[in-house]
C-alpha cells in the first residue's frame, strides 16, 4: 500500500477554474476585493487563457487595444504600455501576467491542474473538484472561466498518424516551432487562418492554403497610435468605458443609425470606404450601417462592395475565384494584414477544398481528390474551436441529483445569463453558453462583477447557495433564439451556432441583444434579490 499518493483535499470558499481574463480577475475579486479564501487552476503551463494557448504568428487581437483590456482599475488602466491599435499576443500574454503579479495573485494559481471531475453536494452545499494533480478542492463556490474558444477542433483525415511532418493545432501552438524556409499546408481560413497565412508566407519557402468556404475580410488598419491618442484614451477613461457598456457590441465606438438604403448609393460608396481605410471588421459592419447584419438587401450591399476590393487585389483569377465569397456577410466579421495580397506572392497557393476535397494525408503531405500530393513539412490546423461548451461537456460536471451537466445540455448547451444553469448551484459560468456576443473583456468584467456580487448576497444572507429556476432558463434560451432569429448570423454555418463541428447540434450560444441592455438585466435581477432564483431552502422544501 505505501505507493498509494493519496489524495490531497483543500477546502475553500472558491474555486476558479481557468486564468484567462476571466479567472484572473475573478480571482483577485474573490481574494483582494471580497476577502474570501479562493484558488484558481488551469490545465495550462502559464495564465493567459486563449493568450497563452494561441501563440500562433500573427496571433492578434482584433478589439482595439483601447477596450481590449481591464477597466475595473484605473491605475492599471494609466499603466498600459500598448502603443498600437490593436495589440499582438506577445503583448497581452505579458499584460495579464502583469496583473497577475501587481494583484499578487500568482500564489494562488495552480497551473497544469485540470479540473477532471466535479459534484455538488446538496446536503453540504459543497462543491467537490477532482484535479489530475492528485488534489481535490472542497468549495461552496465553483466559478468557471473555461474559455469560449480553447477546446480545439482538429478534424480527423484519412492517414494523418502517418504523416511524418509537424503536426500543429493553432490553438495549442508548441513554442519551439520555427517556419522559416518550410514548405507550409494551412487549413482554415477563418480569424486564425487569415492571421497565420498572412504572417507565415513571407517567411515560408511555401504555404499552400486549403480553403473550404471563403470569407469577407477587411483591412485591419493596424498601426502605431500617436502620442495624442494614446494621450485621449488615458484622459478619456471615464466617458471611453461608458460608452462601451453602453453600446452593443462593446468595441469602444458608436453603431450606426442610418439603413444602408438611407443613403445615396455615391453616399454608400464613400461610407464604406471610409470603414475600409479606417479598418477593423467590428467598424465595417456595425459602424457603417444599422442593418448589414440584420437586412439581407443592405448585407449585400456591404458583401458587393468587399467582392469587389478581392477582385481589385487578387491578381490570378481563379485565386480570386476561390478567395471570393457569394454567400451572406454573416459571420464573426473579420479583419486582416495584407490576407487577400498575400496570395498574389510566388510562394503561395490555395486548393478549393470544396471543390477538390482533402482525401487523405500521407508521410509527405495532403492528397487532394483529383490525386495530387501537396508535400509539406508543416501541417497548421486553423480548424477553430468546439465553442462555448466544448470545455464543459469534456469534463464530468454534476449537479443536484447527480445529473451531469453533458445530460442537462443534451439538446444543446444552455443557461441562464450565460453564466448559471439549473440544477448546478453556485456554479457560475464565465463566457457560458448565451452571455452577451460583444469584444469579450467588458462582457468579461460585467460577468465577473455579477458574480462576485452574487457570492457577497449568498454569504451575507446566510442562504447557502442559489439554484436557477427551470423555467426561467428556458425563458432565456428562448430570448437568444428570437434576437438570434432576427438577425442574419443564424443564416450563415459558423462556431456561433455551433455548426462548425461535425454532428454538434445547431443552437443559440450566444446572447445577441447587446452589452447595454445585457446590464441591466443583471442589475435588474440582482437588486430584486434574485427572482429568477430558488435558495437551498426553497428547492428543498417538500413537495406540499
Ligand atoms: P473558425 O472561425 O471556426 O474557422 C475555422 C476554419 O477552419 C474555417 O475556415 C473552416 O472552414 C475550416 N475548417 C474546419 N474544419 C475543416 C475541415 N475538416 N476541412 C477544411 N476546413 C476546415 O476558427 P478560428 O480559429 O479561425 O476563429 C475562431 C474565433 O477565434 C474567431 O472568430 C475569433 O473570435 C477568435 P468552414 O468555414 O467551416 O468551411
Amino acid at each position: 500500500m505505501d505507493n498509494v499518493v493519496p489524495t490531497k483535499v483543500q477546502d475553500l470558499d472558491a474555486l476558479v477554474v481557468g486564468a484567462g481574463f476571466g479567472g484572473i480577475y475573478m480571482l483577485h475579486k474573490l481574494r483582494n476585493e471580497q476577502g474570501l479564501n479562493a484558488v484558481a487552476i488551469d490545465r495550462a503551463g502559464g495564465v493567459g487563457g486563449t493568450w497563452f494557448w494561441n501563440k500562433y504568428p500573427g496571433a492578434l487581437s482584433d478589439s482595439e487595444s483601447f477596450v481590449y483590456q481591464y477597466s475595473f482599475d484605473r491605475e492599471l488602466y494609466k499603466d498600459t504600455p500598448w502603443k498600437t491599435k490593436f495589440v499582438p499576443q506577445r503583448e497581452i500574454l505579458a499584460y495579464l501576467n502583469g496583473v497577475v503579479d501587481r494583484y499578487a495573485l500568482r500564489e494562488h494559481i495552480q497551473l497544469e491542474t485540470g479540473m477532471t471531475e466535479a459534484e455538488f453536494d446538496e446536503s453540504t452545499g459543497t462543491w467537490t473538484v477532482q484535479t489530475d494533480r492528485g488534489i481535490t478542492y472542497r468549495s461552496q463556490f465553483l466559478v468557471t472561466g473555461l474559455g469560449l474558444l480553447s477546446a480545439t477542433n482538429l478534424p480527423k483525415f484519412e492517414g494523418m498518424d502517418s504523416f511524418k511532418g509537424r503536426l500543429v493545432h493553432t490553438g495549442a501552438w508548441p513554442e519551439d516551432l520555427d517556419l522559416t524556409g518550410k514548405r507550409v499546408g494551412v487549413i482554415g481560413n477563418g480569424s486564425t487562418g487569415n492571421q497565420v497565412i498572412t504572417a507565415t508566407a513571407p517567411v515560408a519557402a511555401h504555404l499552400i492554403s486549403f480553403q473550404r468556404t471563403p470569407q469577407y475580410s477587411v483591412p485591419a488598419g493596424n498601426r502605431e497610435l500617436s502620442e495624442q491618442e494614446l494621450r485621449n484614451h488615458k484622459d478619456n477613461f471615464d466617458a471611453n468605458w461608458d460608452q462601451v457598456r453602453n453600446s452593443s457590441v462593446a468595441m469602444g465606438f458608436v453603431e450606426s443609425s442610418v439603413p444602408t438604403f438611407s443613403v445615396s448609393p455615391e453616399e454608400r460608396e464613400r461610407i464604406y470606404q471610409r470603414a475600409w481605410e479606417e479598418g477593423g471588421g467590428f467598424r465595417f459592419m456595425f459602424e457603417t450601417f444599422s442593418d448589414i447584419a440584420t437586412d439581407p438587401a443592405a448585407n449585400e450591399e456591404a458583401a458587393k462592395f468587399i467582392r469587389a476590393k478581392i477582385a481589385e487585389i487578387v491578381k490570378d483569377p481563379e485565386t480570386r475565384r476561390h478567395l471570393t465569397p457569394t454567400d451572406l456577410y454573416a459571420r464573426r466579421p473579420l479583419c486582416d494584414s495584407g490576407f487577400y495580397e498575400t496570395f498574389n506572392r510566388p510562394n503561395v497557393s490555395l486548393v478549393n477544398v470544396k471543390e477538390n476535397p482533402i482525401s487523405h494525408v500521407t508521410e509527405e503531405g495532403i492528397v487532394t481528390a483529383d490525386g495530387t500530393l501537396h508535400e509539406i513539412d508543416v501541417l497548421i490546423c486553423a480548424t477553430g474551436f468546439d465553442a462555448v461548451d466544448g470545455n464543459y461537456v469534456r469534463v464530468n460536471i454534476r449537479g443536484r441529483d447527480g445529473e451531469s451537466l453533458k445530460e442537462h445540455w443534451a439538446d444543446g448547451p444552455t443557461s441562464y445569463l450565460g453564466m448559471a444553469t439549473s440544477g448546478f448551484p453556485n456554479m457560475y459560468m464565465i463566457l457560458g453558453p448565451n452571455g452577451p456576443f460583444t469584444n469579450l473583456p467588458p462582457s468579461i468584467e460585467t460577468q465577473v462583477e455579477w458574480i462576485g456580487q452574487t457570492i457577497s448576497h449568498i454569504t451575507s444572507s446566510n442562504i447557502g447557495w442559489l439554484d436557477v429556476k427551470p423555467g426561467t432558463e428556458t425563458d432565456w434560451t428562448d430570448v437568444c433564439a428570437d434576437i438570434a432569429d432576427q438577425t442574419l448570423f443564424p443564416k450563415a454555418a459558423s462556431w456561433i451556432f455551433g455548426a462548425n463541428i461535425p454532428g454538434k447540434k445547431r443552437t443559440v450560444m450566444f446572447y445577441l441583444g447587446g452589452l447595454k441592455q445585457y446590464r441591466s438585466i443583471l442589475a435588474d435581477e440582482a437588486s430584486s434579490d434574485y427572482p429568477s432564483f430558488l435558495t437551498a431552502a426553497e428547492a428543498l422544501e417538500p413537495a406540499a
